[in-house]
């Protein structure tokens, strides 16, 4: 046992020496390691420097993008794995004499022109790794550039009312199907979402305490799936939770789920199928039993300078960071999510959903955040917060009354979740106080 320890600790001494040797002649001049910084967004591959000296490469790789990308050179056989967004990973590609040919590997992205080549030059050239890939001038006016295009129209709106039919026996029935479908995330990209009804997040339900509710959800997904009615009290048989409290609901079948509205909640509905990837690509949406304008502006009381005692607003804020549609406001990225307005003395009782994977501490630059509810219900002493972490899982309900005017920033203060070199991106917003 001794013996094969002692061996091990001498073979990874002898790696390690290697190693040092190996570094050590790049200053002999025999071989030259090159650090090489790749960044990666939806849909570029962006190499710095893009030409290096013959010897040993190592590619440093940050993904800035909002989905999951890698990088891979198919006639080296040499790859990532994926990486996350805001990820990072190494490729160290050894000793190489020329031209490398560099592809994202995720169906579609090489395509959508995540490509990239090294070339091989003289030493002298361009050795010098650099991180500054803009002046300070280029970088201010893309952050100009990217703000003066908020709101920037895209394709496609989540949270749209869903208007019930009403049944013969009384029963509010809600339709929904749930489907793959192109979506704009950010001006110019579209990603593969999951939707029910043709939006993300889906479209937002109104039942009132005592309503009998049925959700005729049909599947037209290329798999299964089935929904979770989240923070909502049901009979066990309508938990959304396959196989145990009902089958899948296969390719092309519909299942009815039928409850009466028991208790006032900021529920939401979501897939519990294979969900770590059927809820961030989009399969997600808001269930609001009550009426939370009032609910929310009684806990508040005299808290508030709101003129009239009134909310003007009831605002959904559905958080993603994950999936086809990554850090997203309601399914968007800015500059294209969208902007809320108020005037002084009128209020907006928002939800906050998280139906992503991380935290999001939520922030809005106005100081004047009343949380009243968490997870649907009532807090016995509502208290004020500029900034809200929202886990994954949680609603919370925060009435603003706007105070002063202006443009206020409204954002994840996860910074990444906010901020890239070339400006706001993600999960940014404002409200817009007149
Ligand atoms: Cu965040």
């Amino acid at each position: 046992m001794m013996l094969a320890i002692t061996a091990a600790v001498v073979l990874v001494l002898g790696a390690l020496g290697v190693v040092a040797v190996a570094k050590g002649d790049t200053s002999s001049s025999s071989v030259v390691t090159t650090t090489v910084h790749a960044t990666l967004s939806e849909f570029k591959v962006t190499l710095d420097p893009a030409v290096v000296p013959a010897g040993i490469v190592v590619i440093e790789i940050h993904n800035i993008g909002s989905v999951e990308h890698n990088l891979s050179v198919l006639a080296l056989g040499k790859k990532t794995p994926n990486i996350l967004s805001m990820g990072t990973a190494t490729l160290n590609l050894g000793k190489i004499d020329s031209a490398v040919d560099f592809i994202c590997e995720v169906p579609g992205h090489a395509e959508s022109g995540m490509k990239a080549t090294l070339n091989i030059g003289a030493a002298n050239s361009s050795v010098t790794p650099t991180t500054a890939v803009m002046t300070a001038a280029q970088m201010d006016k893309a952050m100009e550039d990217v703000a003066l295009r908020f709101p920037e129209k895209t394709k496609g709106i989540g949270n749209q009312e869903l208007v019930p039919k009403i049944g013969s026996d009384g029963v509010k029935e809600f339709a929904l199907t749930a489907s793959i479908i192109d979506w704009e995330v950010e001006p110019g990209v579209v990603v593969k979402g999951w939707a029910y009804n043709g939006q993300i997040p889906g479209p937002v339900m109104h039942v009132n305490v005592g309503d009998k509710v049925r959700i005729v959800l049909k599947n037209e997904l290329p798999e299964s799936t089935s929904m979770h009615l989240h923070g909502i009290r049901v009979p066990n048989a309508m938990d959304g939770v396959d196989p145990y409290t009902q089958k899948p609901i296969l390719t092309g079948e519909t299942f009815l789920y039928e409850f009466e509205a028991l208790e006032a909640s900021v529920g939401m509905y979501h897939s519990h199928h294979n969900a770590q990837v059927q809820v961030p690509n989009g399969l997600a949406g808001a269930l609001i039993i009550g009426d939370w304008k009032d609910l929310a502006m009684t806990a508040a009381g005299t808290k508030v300078a709101d003129t009239d005692g009134k909310a003007e607003q009831e605002v959904m804020m559905v958080l993603n960071d994950a999936g086809t549609i990554g850090l997203t406001l309601n399914g968007k990225s800015f500059p294209a999510t969208a902007p809320y307005s108020l005037k002084v003395g009128e209020t907006m009782v928002v939800h906050y959903f998280n139906e992503g994977l991380l935290t999001h501490p939520m922030h809005m630059h106005q100081p004047s955040g009343l949380v009243v509810a968490r997870d649907g219900k009532v807090l016995d002493a509502p208290y004020f917060a500029d900034t809200i972490n929202v886990a994954p899982g949680e609603r919370w309900t925060v009435v603003y009354t706007a105070q002063d005017v202006g443009v206020w920033a409204w954002h994840c203060h996860i910074l990444t979740h906010a901020e890239t070199p070339t400006g706001m991106k993600y999960m940014v917003t404002a409200l817009i106080v007149k």
